[in-house]
């Protein structure tokens, strides 16, 4: 077949279509947005009926996706690394439940935190729930590892963890691909209460778990994707995992590293070729992006003065791991390189100029500057960046949907009033409970429901909100009379102070919904007939 140049994100997409996908569930997050937009547009994707529409959250992705597997079919949930935390009582669970149809929880990380609040390392999660986790080293095998991580999770039956990172995810390569294999027809589960997990029977499906942790070693010992390369030098030997094989390749430009090389792809760990390694060779250097586990794993059980990596400071805690530093772990000496000049300095990311959270901004700093500062909690999306000058509009950005029910805590705690900013997609994501929590209480809280008819931060995916946000707030129990939407421009500057105060003096839940189109969809046209179905501007 012929080669096509995809990003890693998209190489795990045709994997995922050429391996057989009946459904991709994904909430859009960088680095892992692109697998599901491939998949969105690809024509055979629609020929064949993939599903591919965007669900409200990571948890609901990952229960759909465990419901299609259930069905028999293949399934493929994706997001950012931080959404596996809000998936993650579904995901641990699914590997109690086992699956049916092979399904893959592509989970992007990452570290630098280039655009994330932080860079926790997904194959924690992997090791905690004790299923297997492909790590691919480069794009092509990115492909492979999607297409036939079905089959390792049939065969297995547990899901199957993909993680990458933000550079395999946004970096090209030529990819070759390989057959494609049919879909699944529909099927039950072997055991028809394999899904019930009442203690009786997840105390079964957990030893089963326990019990097959030993067949997924053999497998990761007869893995392709695990290598053991033999080395003259045996002073040192290197274990590089996934991207970072990399890295260390880059020092050696003629292929020519003296050292064994362990390259790891698929875990848990290989252990006969680890204890190998360290047989043979006197120290050993460990390569991964992310957190030490691996290095951690090995100080723990064999020689700890042996093990050199991100823990004895032979590489940094923290941060991406790149050529130069590896280069500096083994030991070259480090070329002066040129200095960077002051035109390519690193700058702030700033809102677009037109952007509708600017004007609301504006409005709400002026009106609340009689209480004083240190009383909004905002959440993440565009609207994160007033916490930076010249707006400094906001106080907290901690998880996705935090900023509800954090000005219900401190309102609790006497913080009155306190306000909450939100976007339209955030706040369908994980704001909605918390503002039925509010309801409940009657807390005096103002939410700002940032309404701009999209996912603006990821690239303008579509929002579950787009029509529905008051019906919701009125469901969930908001008093009618303190929803109120406004249009955020200079011409209602007064008009949306005015509002902002008195809806911030009542001492009841109130929702102020400043909606404006992100400029950024403006060429949008299906955005723009379904906002003139709905009648909205
Ligand atoms: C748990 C989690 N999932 C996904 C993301 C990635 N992400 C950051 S902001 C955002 C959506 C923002 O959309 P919205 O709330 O509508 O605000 P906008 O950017 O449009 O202003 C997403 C999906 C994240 N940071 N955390
Ligand atoms: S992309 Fe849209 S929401 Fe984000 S800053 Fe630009 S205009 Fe505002």
């Amino acid at each position: 077949m012929q080669k096509i140049l995809l990003l890693g994100a998209e190489a795990i997409a045709q994997g995922a279509i050429d391996g057989g996908l009946s459904g991709v569930y994904a909430y859009p997050g960088t680095p892992s947005t692109e697998i599901t937009e491939y998949i969105q547009a690809d024509k055979v994707a629609k020929e064949k009926n993939i599903h591919s529409q965007w669900s409200s959250n990571e948890k609901t992705a990952m229960e759909a996706a465990l419901g299609m597997s259930y069905a028999g079919k293949r399934a493929m949930v994706c997001m950012k690394h931080v959404g596996l935390n809000v998936a993650a009582d579904a995901f641990v669970n699914s590997a109690i439940t086992g699956v049916n149809g092979g399904l893959i929880v592509t989970v992007a990380d990452d570290p630098s935190m280039h655009s994330s609040q932080n860079e926790q390392d997904s194959r924690f999660y992997g090791k905690f729930a004790m299923i297997p986790i492909l790590e691919p080293s480069n794009q092509q095998e990115a492909y492979e590892m999607t297409r036939s991580g079905f089959e390792l999770s049939e065969k297995f039956q547990v899901p199957v963890m993909l993680r990458i990172t933000t550079r395999l995810s946004h970096s090209r390569m030529g990819i070759t691909r390989l057959d494609t294999i049919k879909q699944n027809g529909n099927s039950l589960p072997g055991d028809p209460r394999q899904f019930v997990l009442l203690p009786s029977i997840a105390k079964n499906r957990y030893k089963g778990l326990l019990n097959n942790q030993i067949n997924f070693e053999i497998d990761s010992e007869e893995s392709g994707f695990n290598k053991y390369t033999e080395g003259k030098d045996k002073k040192l030997g290197v274990i590089a995992c996934g991207l970072a094989l990399n890295y260390l390749n880059e020092n050696y430009p003629n292929n020519d590293i003296p050292y064994p090389v362990l390259k790891i792809g698929q875990y848990p760990l290989p252990r006969k070729m680890i204890e190998k390694l360290f047989r043979e060779c006197k120290e050993i250097l460990v390569l991964e992006e992310g957190a030490p586990i691996v290095e951690e794993m090995l100080k723990g059980y064999l020689e700890k003065e042996k093990v050199k990596g991100r823990l004895d400071g032979s590489l940094p805690r923290d941060g991406e791991l790149n050529p130069d530093l590896v280069a500096a772990a083994l030991g070259f000496k480090q070329e002066e390189t040129e200095e960077i000049p002051e035109i390519v300095a690193g700058r702030p990311p700033a809102m677009c100029v037109g952007c509708g959270h600017i004007d609301a901004y504006i409005a709400l700093n002026e009106a609340i500057a009689e209480y004083g500062a240190g009383r909004v909690f905002a959440d993440i999306g565009c609207y994160t960046l007033g916490a930076l000058e010249p707006y400094n509009a906001i106080n907290s950005c901690v998880d996705m949907g935090a900023s509800i029910t954090m000005a219900k805590g401190a309102a609790d705690a006497g913080l009155v009033p306190a306000v909450a900013v939100i976007g339209d997609s955030t706040f369908t994501h994980s704001g909605m409970t918390g503002l039925l929590d509010a309801v409940a209480e009657n807390s005096p809280i103002t939410v700002l429901i940032s309404d701009n008819f999209t996912t603006g931060m990821t690239g303008q995916q579509d929002s579950k909100a787009l029509g529905k946000i008051e019906d919701i707030c009125k469901g969930i129990g908001v008093d009618p009379e303190h929803i109120i939407v406004m249009n955020p421009t200079r011409k209602n500057h007064d008009e949306m102070v005015r509002v902002l105060k008195e809806e911030m003096a009542y001492n009841g839940v109130s929702v102020v919904i400043p909606r404006r189109r992100c400029v950024q969809t403006a060429r949008n046209k299906s955005l723009t007939a379904k906002l003139k179905e709905l009648n909205l501007k």
